[in-house]
């Protein structure tokens, strides 16, 4: 499954700085996973998930295979950019295929640094960028409704159905809302196959200066107020921090982080929240080759979540082995775990949860 994140924000904001920081750690990776630079900006990183290593130590599995998500590097928009200005419409066309969106404002000074509106404000920056892409998304509505108008005057159904939904959301975005904030609830798959912007989930990066990494300072305040007034996710990082941080040995990064005040890298919020921002839960296989970590989409039954694997455990699918996390590792593996009654055979109607460890069998 490919589910990703579009890194976006002002030009000189440490959009790059992150992505080379996310992609230097994955290169670090390689030789124990098969993670990669896709693209020169598209990168695909491990999830980390500190429960690998618990359950192969248990399993003995001679290795471990995390999950992974890709970020993209979306080069930077400028005031204007719905109308073309700067590279305006490929910008666009790049957001809109990503599933969610990592917004990174500056939120460090540094004279040396230029800054396109020539002062640090998250919160205006965050605004230009939400209103270029709130233009893109009334025009993109507008010309789709203008088709469907006549179709609804026709008598057509579906096209009708279509109208509800897009008229309440393109009065959000005329008032200057995110069509997010008129959504329906149950209507969240309909509206994204209306390819809109601002209906993405999104998740807010302050980027502030090195001496403020653990503790954030006001300018991130500030944007984690935003973020809480919007429901939205908001992590601190120190995108100078971080590509320093890429560049060591695993085995110094732990003291250097301790150093800072910092328990883990701010990559590793960035990808966990990006992760949930994306509605995705892990499963785990557990075996003597490998302990693995498995991408599923909340909600899913077990028959898919098998397919996730191979096309044919879906086919075949009889029953999943099933046992909870904390389960497997409280009773000290399947074994355990079965003896206590901690093992259930769940059935197609099973909707898997974040970290059971299954088993699937199957008949093809
Ligand atoms: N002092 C400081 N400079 C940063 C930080 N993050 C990025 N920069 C600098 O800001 C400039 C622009 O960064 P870049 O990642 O290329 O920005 P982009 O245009 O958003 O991709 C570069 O000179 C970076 O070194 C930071 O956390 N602290
Ligand atoms: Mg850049």
């Amino acid at each position: 499954m490919g589910f990703n994140c579009g890194i976006v924000g002002l030009p000189n904001v440490g959009k790059s700085t992150l992505f080379n920081a996310l992609t230097q750690t994955a290169a670090a990776q390689a030789a124990n996973y098969p993670f990669c630079t896709i693209e020169p900006n598209v990168g695909r990183v491990a999830v980390p998930d500190p429960r690998l290593e618990a359950l192969s130590r248990i399993g003995k599995s001679q290795k471990i295979i995390p999950t992974s998500l890709e970020f993209v590097d979306i080069a930077g928009l400028v005031r204007g950019a719905s109308k073309g200005e700067g590279l305006g419409n490929q910008f666009l066309a790049n957001i809109r295929e990503v599933d969610a969106i990592v917004h990174v404002l500056r939120c460090f000074e540094d004279g040396d640094v230029t800054h396109v509106e020539g002062s640090v404000d998250p919160i205006r920056d965050a605004e230009t960028v939400e209103t270029e892409l709130m233009l893109a998304d009334l025009d993109s509505l507008e010309k789709r409704a203008l088709g469907l108008v006549k179709r609804a005057r026709g008598g057509d159904k579906e096209a009708v159905a279509q109208m509800a939904l897009i008229d309440p959301i393109k009065a959000a975005l005329e008032a200057g809302r995110p069509a997010r904030t008129a959504v329906p609830k149950g209507e969240e798959a309909a509206a994204s196959r209306l390819q809109l912007m601002t209906t993405k989930p999104v998740l807010y990066v302050a980027n502030v200066e090195e001496a403020s990494a653990a503790t954030g300072n006001a300018q991130s305040e500030r944007v984690f107020a935003k973020a809480r007034a919007e429901g939205a996710q908001a992590v601190v990082v120190s995108a100078a921090i971080e590509a320093e941080i890429s560049q060591m040995p695993e085995a110094d990064r732990a003291e250097f982080l301790a150093s800072l005040g910092l328990e883990d890298s701010g990559l590793d919020r960035i990808i966990r929240a990006g992760y949930t921002l994306l509605g995705l839960v892990t499963y785990f296989t557990v075996g003597p080759k490998e302990t693995r970590a498995w991408t599923i989409v909340k909600g899913m039954k077990a028959p898919a979540a098998a397919g996730v694997i191979h096309g044919d455990f879906e086919r075949g699918f009889i029953a999943a082995e099933t046992i909870a996390y904390d389960d497997y590792v409280a009773l000290g593996g399947e074994q355990g775990a079965k003896e206590a009654g901690r093992m259930r055979v769940e059935g197609k109607e099973y909707v898997v949860k974040d970290g059971d460890v299954l088993l699937f069998r199957f008949n093809v």
